[in-house]
């Protein structure tokens, strides 16, 4: 008989930065970017998610950003995403989560204390001015202009290949990790293929500041190795029975 899946055991010392990505939303029907009839296979990467790609043909940028947004609405969080706002609730401010994720699917389940890496599906801002990224729930088929400056195109506010990521959020994440490393610091990495970076180079950041690495993934993803205990399988059924309270 195989044995049962390893836990993770918590206590109210306990610091925990959780990292996710795609994979925490396939179960609610999100396809995820890398695998076989993954987005990127359909939708080279370079024309729909980098500055480049947006300047070449920003109309099909749009296209394919609306199907996200027609899609990731009509998807509802999984257990994977709830499990998560349960641990949140009972560390408070001794948990933090880092998604990779931009379809709201974290938020929408409860998640609060929370970075959202690579941006948000639901908000757009302006190429040209800066005005600040705003609420959009809209499905462009022609590429919208800016009301504010008049002359911009807007585009999704989302963090494309070759852009930066908004510097509080990898604040936020070190100054917790440093607040982390006096106690039990944990971090905890599901359904991601550590191919992106900077968010792929958490884990090590972690490890530097004495943290106990945990990674929950379908497969085992390229950086496997960095981590000290790994947990095969889907999110949305190994989260929510993955916790024990000392
Ligand atoms: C930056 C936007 C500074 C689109 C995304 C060489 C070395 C190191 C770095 C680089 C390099 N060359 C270039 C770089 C930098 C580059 C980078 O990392 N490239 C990689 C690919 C080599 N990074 C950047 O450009 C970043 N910015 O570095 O700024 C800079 C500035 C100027 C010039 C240079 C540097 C910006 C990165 C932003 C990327 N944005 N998205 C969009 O979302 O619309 S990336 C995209 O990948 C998504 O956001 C996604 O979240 C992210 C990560 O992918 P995953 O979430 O891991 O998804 P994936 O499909 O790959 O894997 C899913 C996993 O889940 C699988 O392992 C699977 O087994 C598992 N799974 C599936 N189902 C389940 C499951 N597990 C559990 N349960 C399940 N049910
Ligand atoms: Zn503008």
């Amino acid at each position: 008989m195989a044995p049962p899946p390893a836990r993770l055991r918590l206590d109210g010392e306990t610091w925990l930065l959780v990292l996710t990505g795609a994979g925490v939303s396939a179960e609610s029907g999100i396809p995820t970017f890398r695998a076989a009839g993954g987005l990127w296979e359909s939708h080279p990467v370079e024309q729909v998610a980098s500055p480049e790609g947006f300047a070449a043909d920003p109309a099909l940028v749009w296209r394919f950003y609306s199907e996200r947004r027609r899609k990731a609405r009509a998807c509802e969080p999984n257990p994977g995403h709830r499990a998560l706002v349960a641990i949140e609730e009972r560390l408070g401010d001794r948990f933090l989560l880092a998604t990779q994720n931009v379809d709201g699917l974290h938020g929408r389940a409860g998640s609060r204390r929370m970075v959202e890496l690579h941006g948000n599906l639901f908000l757009s801002r302006c190429a040209r001015c800066d005005r600040a990224p705003f609420p959009d729930e809209q499905e462009h088929d022609s590429v919208p202009r800016c009301e504010v400056c008049g002359t911009g195109l807007l585009r999704p506010h989302i963090v494309w290949f070759g852009e930066w990521l908004d510097p509080a959020h990898l604040q936020r994440i070190e100054a917790f990790m440093e607040e982390a490393r006096s106690e039990r610091f944990v971090f905890l990495a599901v359904a991601t293929s550590g191919l992106v970076y900077p968010a792929a180079g958490l884990v090590s950041a972690a490890r530097r500041a004495g943290g106990e690495t945990w990674l929950v993934n379908a497969e085992p993803p390229e950086n496997r190795l960095l981590f000290e205990h790994v947990v095969e399988g889907q999110s949305g059924r190994i989260l929510p029975e993955f916790w024990t309270w000392a």
